[in-house]
């Protein structure tokens, strides 16, 4: 028997992070699918969003094989260190979310590695998926910052 139980902000995110790196990739992307046009990263205006930037790093990862395009999503998560990693590290939180959009774009039009048709989310990434929606777009948002926000590499750090 399983409860689902409402979740503050930083219980989410550390229920995301407690997620097999695979299953946060696939959470994340659902959880994309079902914001649908509710983003409209066509006005960033008064943030702190470089989408040049986020292009720019993009654009790379785009040029990887699909493989490699995977394994870096996977890095990113897994904050190993390369040069993609860092620079992605080195982007303010908006930027890096604005970065993961690009990539969900990307699988939809066949630049990036697609999700396999039938993968499944185990129930705690179920779970997790229900509360997410249960959240307002704000709080949505403030929520992909905070998780999107360690991944990657900061060489600034340590
Ligand atoms: O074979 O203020 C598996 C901005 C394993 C603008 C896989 C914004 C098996 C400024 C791992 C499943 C737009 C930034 C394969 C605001 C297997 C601003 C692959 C808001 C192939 C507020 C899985 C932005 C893969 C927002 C490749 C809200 C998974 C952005 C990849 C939200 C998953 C962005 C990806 C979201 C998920 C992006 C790329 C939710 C991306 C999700």
């Amino acid at each position: 028997m399983s409860t689902i139980t409402t979740n503050s902000a930083p219980e989410l995110v550390r229920a995301f992070q407690a997620l097999e790196v695979d299953q946060q990739l696939a959470l994340f992307y659902f959880i994309y699918k079902e914001m649908g046009n509710s983003v409209t990263p066509a006005a960033p205006a008064a943030s702190t969003v470089s989408p040049e930037i986020a292009e720019g790093l993009f654009n790379q990862i785009k040029e990887l094989s699909h493989e490699e395009q995977l394994q870096l999503q996977r890095e990113l998560i897994n904050r190993q260190d390369n040069q993609l990693t860092r620079q992605y590290g080195a982007l303010s939180d908006t930027t890096k979310l604005l970065v993961w959009y690009y990539l969900a774009q990307g699988m939809d039009n066949g630049t990036i590695i697609p999700m396999p048709a039938d993968y499944q989310l185990v129930e705690a990434a179920e779970q997790l998926m229900s509360q997410i929606k249960s959240l307002d777009f704000e709080q949505q948002i403030t929520l992909f910052r905070d998780i999107v926000a360690p991944m990657g590499v900061d060489s600034t750090q340590g």
